[in-house]
């Protein structure tokens, strides 16, 4: 550690006598501290217009940063969210503050081939953005991530693009996507969170509630070495239970609250529960993966595989009850990294009790007019199987990740490949997706979401759009774990070629992932 701190000092030093406009990350909170909502930037007449710089730092604890800087009057804010409504314009640019020597201390390059924003190597100071879960079209300054490059250095890059008018609302994320060094990046905090305004004419159980976002982030101190692990709430660390204080959420006793949580952790299956007087909760969902479920429920454990996002009803404990966010362990399998329990935020009591008699409306009928909502309904054109799987190196463990269309043979994704999958505009097809490692993976796939039909060939109780999902580990013996989607290609927008991969980043870094082209 003390090594580590004194070579993260000296870098620090190095980098701030180099030229060029190289930016460094803001402190982030102290642990224990009171968790505030990320700064948050809206559209103005239906234009959100952003400036991002992307930053890199080391901390006095040897931990990487790596940071969307946004000025804000004479302060720097990192990752904002960016709030729009459906239809609105977003128009985002990003420079490339990392310092280029940082990466070459690193002695990794991918495969080139890039022919969207600026030339050359991807490396480690490379990066771009993926809009996670946006059905938005998969061009060069849209939410492409296959050929879009930007480098430290030059102007920067702007993209432009619309939010569909019939975007579902909800909660998105942005995050960096280059291919083999979106783990790194993601892991230094480079994540941010993206809200589709609107949630209220969908489900109006929300109207008049606070409102809370708190995005989940997690930190190797190495990343690509399985070790120990931190996870953040909105930057401020959770410790380990008895390992230090909890950040602290702050509620009027008896408050329900509206919590908008994203996963954006790089491998964590956060099983996210709130404890009132030490019992979980029933948490009124409201949304997953930025899209309104059909009919709320209430649910006491809510699994969210890194990359996904929960939108639920938090009620505060009544005075004199003591409540916290907590996420329980969750086993990935025998060659998966354990996800450990662990207190995300103690809530704290303030203010006057709100009481148990807040109005709850009852459950409002199934929304209308959303998109994707008559997708049960279509039949399928195409029916297609894939399996995740692993190939193992002596004693190692897996040191192969493979995500396969059945037939096909088994490969790692290469930035030049050919599509594994060609399908038209207009096809609707059911995908079932079969785990057959020991470690459980969570598919996620660009420009779309999924309508969930069967899990482990039963029908799922709950048919949720969503756009990552889960499959367990194989346990060695019996059938493998399965889900069965509905892949919905009726937009013509999102024509184009994009990717599917796990959302395991390490995974996906590693190869996990394969194209798919919507000929238009
Ligand atoms: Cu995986």
């Amino acid at each position: 550690m003390r090594l580590l701190t004194s070579i993260s000092t000296a870098i620090i030093l190095c980098l701030t006598l180099l030229p060029g406009a190289w930016a460094q990350c803001p402190d982030r909170p102290s642990e224990g501290t009171i968790v505030q909502d990320p700064y948050s930037i809206s559209s103005q007449n239906g234009v959100l217009t952003a400036a991002l710089r992307m930053g890199y730092s080391v901390d006095d604890f040897g931990y990487t940063h790596y940071c969307y800087n946004y000025q804000t009057g004479t302060s720097v804010v990192e990752a904002p969210t960016l709030r729009l409504n459906p239809g609105d314009q977003l128009n985002l640019n990003l420079v490339d503050q990392i310092p280029p020597q940082h990466a070459s201390m690193m002695n990794m390059k991918m495969d080139a081939g890039q022919s969207c924003g600026d030339t050359g190597t991807p490396t480690l100071a490379s990066t771009n953005v993926h809009f996670h879960g946006l059905n938005v079209p998969p061009r060069c300054h849209q939410d492409d991530v296959i050929n879009t490059l930007i480098q430290p250095g030059t102007p920067g890059f702007g993209y432009k693009m619309q939010i569909p008018k019939d975007e579902p609302p909800g909660l998105y994320w942005y995050h960096p996507h280059v291919h083999g060094f979106t783990e790194f990046q993601v892991n230094g905090g480079a994540a941010g969170a993206l809200i589709v305004d609107g949630m209220e004419k969908f489900r109006p159980e929300v109207v008049g509630l606070t409102e809370r976002v708190f995005v989940i982030r997690q930190q190797f101190l190495v990343p690509w070495i399985p070790g120990p692990y931190q996870l953040t709430v909105n930057y401020e660390v959770a410790p380990l239970v008895g390992k230090g204080p909890s950040p602290i959420v702050q509620m009027k006793p008896g408050e329900r609250q509206f919590w908008r949580v994203a996963n954006a952790t790089l491998q964590d299956f956060l099983q996210l529960q709130v404890l009132v007087n030490g019992q979980p909760e029933p948490l009124e969902i409201i949304a997953l993966d930025g899209y309104p479920v059909a009919t709320t429920r209430n649910e006491t454990t809510i699994l969210l595989p890194p990359a996904g996002r929960a939108e639920f009803i938090v009620q505060a404990p009544p005075s004199g009850g003591t409540g916290s966010f907590y996420t329980a362990a969750y086993s990935t399998g025998p060659t998966g990294n354990p996800d450990f329990e662990q207190t995300l935020a103690t809530i704290q009591l303030t203010g006057n009790p709100v009481g148990t008699h807040t109005p709850k409306l009852s459950p409002s009928a199934e929304p209308s007019g959303l998109k994707f909502a008559d997708l049960g309904d279509q039949p399928a054109t195409t029916q297609r199987k894939l399996y995740f799987s692993e190939e193992f190196g002596g004693t190692n463990g897996p040191i192969q990740f493979y995500i396969t269309v059945d037939g096909q043979p088994q490969r790692v994704f290469s930035s030049d490949e050919k599509p594994a999958i060609v399908t038209k505009v207009g096809a609707v097809e059911d995908w079932t997706i079969e785990n057959r490692a020991l470690e459980t993976h969570a598919f996620h796939i660009h420009q779309i979401h999924f309508k969930v039909l069967e899990i482990d060939g039963k029908p799922a109780p709950n048919q949720d759009l969503l756009d990552t999902i889960a499959i367990p580990f194989w346990d060695g013996k019996g059938p493998y774990h399965s889900v069965k989607v509905r892949m919905d290609f009726r937009d013509p927008n999102i024509a184009g070629t994009f990717v599917f991969h796990c959302h395991i980043l390490l995974h996906e870094d590693l190869g996990m992932m394969h194209k798919i082209l919507v000929q238009p």
